[in-house]
């Protein structure tokens, strides 16, 4: 307990002279409080977060994960997901970490909170979120036809997750997704040298990727953007939600995309087009997604929280 307490005031006396007072106060009924429960068992979380997940886009597969979970736990019986934008889910999460309140959030990595805040992925027994998760590159059938320059680059274009989380990170720090991107892209001439090889300069061919606004993806898409730019390409991206973007793949209204979070994350948009998309394969290794929580609370596993009764 003492040692949490010492921890709490540190933090928080780092973040500014308002806060410390603030957060002296807090921290001193927090004292109490934990002692107490910390006594006669755990913290109920369950009733401190009035039973609510921290979701993100309702088309989001982590978020169609954590409904599963709720279904699938009796630790989260009565429990709901809200869902909003994963903008305010960000923000949310950094509230709650600048006042040390518990909160649980759909997460998934790479992802820059990982390296702001100190944060854990809750276990999951039942493996409801899955296990590894790769992204893999889709495209509409045709494009190896028709333009088999973009066709390459796109089957050739794989980074690993710290590259992907240097492109957040520096979003998230306050650069333009372009200009990120295009600084990464300085940075690491000779992935990018193995994503065009082979392949020829183009003359303003039109090329459209679609996304959604996850910051993963926004990082993801515009380096490949901006590499097929430097070929030549006239790129453009579309930010759509989940569903439509799976659908305008298929459907051949967009070129393509390098977004696809498999096996389970978009299984099921998956096996609802995969006869009608051309898969390229896994441009990022390593990826995964489940419910995150700040590394103070002291939870380490779904089964552990408490159902609504
Ligand atoms: N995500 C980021 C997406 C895939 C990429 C984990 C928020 C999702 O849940 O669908």
């Amino acid at each position: 307990m003492l040692k949490l307490d010492w921890k709490r005031l540190g933090i928080t006396a780092g973040l500014s002279l308002t806060l410390v007072a603030a957060g002296c106060g807090s921290s001193d009924e927090g004292s109490s409080d934990e002692g107490e429960s910390g006594d006669s068992g755990e913290t109920n979380y369950g009733e401190e977060l009035g039973y609510s997940i921290t979701g993100i886009e309702a088309g989001a597969g982590v978020v169609a994960g954590a409904e599963d979970a709720v279904e699938t736990y009796d630790s989260l019986e009565g429990w709901e997901v809200t869902t909003s934008s994963s903008g305010a889910m960000a923000t949310e999460l950094g509230e709650a970490i600048d006042s040390e309140e518990p909160i649980i959030v759909t997460g998934w990595t790479p992802h820059w909170k990982f390296a702001k805040y100190d944060l854990k992925y809750l276990e999951d027994p039942e493996g409801v979120f899955g296990d590894a998760e790769e992204i893999r590159t889709m495209v509409r059938e045709g494009l190896e036809e028709d333009q088999p320059e973009a066709y390459q680059i796109l089957d050739q274009f794989n980074w690993t997750a710290e590259d992907m989380e240097e492109v957040m990170l520096e979003i998230d720090g306050g650069a333009e997704p372009q200009e990120a991107a295009q600084n990464w892209i300085a940075d690491n001439e000779e992935a990018v040298n193995e994503w065009t090889d082979g392949t020829e300069e183009v003359d303003g061919n039109e090329i459209e990727l679609v996304y959604v606004s996850w910051d993963s993806e926004i990082a993801s898409t515009n380096v490949v953007a901006e590499v097929m730019k430097e070929q030549g390409f006239d790129v453009t991206i579309t930010s759509l939600d989940n569903g439509p973007m799976w659908e305008t793949v298929a459907t051949g209204d967009s070129d393509g995309m390098v977004a696809a979070w498999l096996p389970a994350t978009h299984g099921d948009q998956f096996e609802q087009h995969e006869d009608s998309l051309v898969d390229l394969g896994v441009n990022l290794e390593g990826a995964k997604v489940g419910l995150v929580v700040p590394d103070y609370m002291d939870v380490d596993s779904i089964e552990d929280l408490q159902p609504d009764n």
